[in-house]
């Protein structure tokens, strides 16, 4: 398997089609109607635990409530919001906006970055590259922020004004935070704080951001904005948008609405940790549905392993009652799946399980 140097058909903006007031979305991204969103009202009232962070710098007795928090949010959800973070509130709004005024920006400046399924590094409309495929109706922008030999500011936008110095200021705190968690999902699995880090090739990590721009869409109830998958890498820190909700959820063959708290991080676990894990920790389906009043910006941040390095349960997870379920695998060869062929729900994880 290896990547095409170029996408299999001309790139349409999604941005432009809902600019251009169509009333209908094109058949391109009318989903099955299995895959189409339905709105079940008994769900409104659930959500993803929310969990103050800042409870591990409590008391032994808040420290460890905390702890067993995230521990029961790892194993039993995938996914929970933190508050308490000790990320800036005002990078966090200043990031986002930053981006939305990109994507405001003239299509002649936002063209000069489209990217090809090469890297994906710039401006994009689609993920996979599979002729006639259904589309999302989402663009996005990726690049790249670690290892720092990838890294490349000339691929990152010269505006909205400085952009590039809020892109690293954000990126820097994300990674600190990046690693607090890591230390605490590595306590809550009974490993050394350092093990699951180590494990993800130490300072040699790799990190990326996907923002994603989900235009107003004349026909939300056909289509997604971003099709069920679950994350390839270790683990992603989602800034949400501040006004319109979107993500959902896989919970028990129910798709739950993530409501967002006011500057809390969305957290969640990454197939690359649920193999690392032996499947204690989940890495759980998500999706994201649009609608046509609003448009909606989020940023998605990608802590990932050393891109080379043979990534496998943990020893110390492995026991005859529960032998491995993985086969060992570098995250460059377990990203092509996606990368080739599109958001397509837990299939390639769930492909690598030994069989039993
Ligand atoms: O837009 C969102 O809320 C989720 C985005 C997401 O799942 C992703 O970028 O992988």
């Amino acid at each position: 398997m290896s990547t095409p140097k170029d996408w299999p058909e001309p790139i349409i903006r999604v941005q432009s089609l809902s600019d251009s007031g169509l009333p209908e979305i094109p058949d391109r991204y009318v989903k099955p109607p299995t895959e189409r969103p339905v709105t079940i009202p008994d769900s409104n009232d659930v959500n993803i635990p929310l969990i103050d962070l800042g409870g591990m710098l409590g008391d032994d007795n808040t420290r460890a409530a905390t702890l067993d928090q995230i521990s029961d949010a790892c194993r039993n959800w995938g996914f929970f919001q933190v508050v308490n973070h000790g990320v800036s509130h005002d990078l966090m709004d200043n990031m986002r906006e930053k981006w939305r005024q990109f994507f405001h920006s003239p299509m002649e400046l936002k063209q000069s970055y489209a990217n090809s399924p090469k890297t994906y590094e710039g401006y994009g409309s689609r993920l996979g590259v599979e002729k006639g495929a259904i589309l999302d109706w989402s663009d996005y922008y990726f690049l790249h922020y670690l290892p720092s030999k990838l890294k490349d500011h000339n691929k990152w936008p010269v505006l909205p004004d400085s952009c590039r110095e809020v892109i690293e200021e954000y990126a820097d705190q994300l990674v600190k935070l990046s690693g607090r968690l890591m230390k605490i999902l590595s306590i809550n699995l009974g490993l050394g704080e350092d093990h699951l880090q180590n494990a993800f090739g130490g300072e040699d990590i790799g990190a990326c951001l996907r923002v994603n721009f989900y235009p107003k869409c004349p026909q939300p109830d056909l289509t997604l904005g971003l099709s069920s998958h679950s994350d390839p890498g270790g683990m992603t820190l989602l800034l949400p948008d501040n006004n319109v909700v979107g993500l959902q959820v896989r919970r028990n063959d129910k798709w739950i609405t993530v409501k967002p708290a006011p500057h809390a991080f969305i957290i969640n676990i990454g197939d690359q940790i649920q193999v690392l894990s032996n499947a204690a920790y989940k890495s759980v389906e998500h999706r994201v549905i649009v609608n046509s009043a609003k448009e909606r910006v989020s940023l998605a941040f990608f802590y990932n392993p050393k891109s080379d390095l043979l990534i496998e349960p943990v020893k110390e997870l492995v026991t005859p009652e529960k032998p491995a379920l993985y086969p060992p695998m570098t995250f460059d060869e377990y990203r092509l799946f996606i990368r080739l062929r599109g958001p397509r729900g837990k299939s390639q994880v769930e492909s690598l399980k030994s069989p039993r």
